[in-house]
């Protein structure tokens, strides 16, 4: 029998990101999260079992978890919820959608680092400062900051890096009211997942939030959150200053693109061993933060 076309070969998908679909269904919006996998800026051919579901999930569970500290975007999870065009395709949709309200989303990009790395550890060698915050001397790579850092970046065109902006650049754009409420909710937010992920056994050295307002003007957490793949996570028992951190999740692929590639052209096909370790890892950070077993309802 002829294979089932797969639902974004049989409905084109209105906004296409690294590795997830959206579909516009006017008054909400349609989250698809696939096992695609981005490493050193390119998607790979080779897809990660499951971690396209366990990516939806965690982010379902953080949006309960920090519902005392913000109200969210989302709407349902029932594929029964979906417009009727979506029902043969439950079984592909199963535990990796998210149907959202659609908000006016803000222009500002909200990161917060709680620890010293990427970008902001390479300005500190080279000025003192991250994003252009002065920071104490003597902190080393991955040191734990005293305080997490707001720095709020803006979208830039497609392919491209989101540029750095100051808070008081975001004042000028968004009004230091709105400027100021992204940058409170995202510190609560992050110091509430911080704490909570600690104490299972994951950093959360740092991440990036996404916030509407719904039409009656409601501040909401909007996008994936607190996920592999908008934040660092570090396991904690790994943790030591001074050094680059292994990535929770794509330490294994990285590792093995390092050693098998330079980085030119298409990357290579991963081994299998590889993607079932990788694999392997996002199940084990579902498992840790959630604190319950992984059982995929996806097809
Ligand atoms: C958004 C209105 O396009 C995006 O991803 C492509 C796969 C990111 N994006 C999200 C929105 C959201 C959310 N989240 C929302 N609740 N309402 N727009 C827009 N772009």
């Amino acid at each position: 029998m002829a294979r089932q076309k797969t639902l974004r070969e049989a409905i084109r998908p209105d906004a296409q990101g690294k590795v997830r679909d959206l579909y516009d269904l006017g008054d909400s919006l349609l989250f698809v999260a696939s096992d695609r996998l981005s490493a050193f800026d390119y998607v790979l051919e080779d897809t990660i079992p499951f971690k396209g579901e366990i990516l939806t999930r965690l982010s379902l569970f953080w949006f309960d978890l920090l519902a005392d500290v913000t109200a969210n975007h989302l709407l349902s999870i029932e594929t029964g919820d979906l417009p009727l065009r979506f029902a043969p395709f439950a079984s592909q949709l199963a535990g990796r959608f998210m149907l959202v309200r659609k908000a006016r989303m803000s222009p500002v990009e909200c990161i917060v680092r709680g620890y010293l790395a990427g970008s902001a550890l390479k300005e500190y060698r080279e000025r003192g400062t991250a994003c252009g915050i002065p920071l104490p001397e003597g902190l080393v790579e991955s040191s734990r900051l005293d305080e997490p850092l707001y720095t709020p970046s803006t979208k830039a065109a497609v392919g491209d890096h989101d540029e750095n902006v100051s808070f008081a650049r975001t004042v000028e754009m968004l009004g230091s009211d709105e400027a100021g409420q992204l940058r409170e909710r995202s510190l609560a937010v992050y110091r509430a997942a911080h704490d909570y992920a600690q104490e299972r056994g994951i950093v959360i050295a740092d991440t990036k939030f996404e916030f509407g307002r719904l039409p009656d003007g409601q501040m909401v957490l909007a996008d994936e959150v607190l996920t592999p793949d908008s934040s660092r996570f570090w396991p904690l028992d790994a943790y030591a200053p001074g050094r680059p951190q292994a990535s929770f999740d794509k330490q294994f692929v990285r590792d093995w693109l390092s050693a098998n590639w330079d980085m030119q052209g298409t990357p290579p096909r991963l081994p299998a061993d590889v993607v079932e370790a990788t694999s392997a890892k996002y199940i084990q950070a579902f498992e840790r933060l959630t604190g319950t077993p992984f059982v995929p309802l996806t097809a």
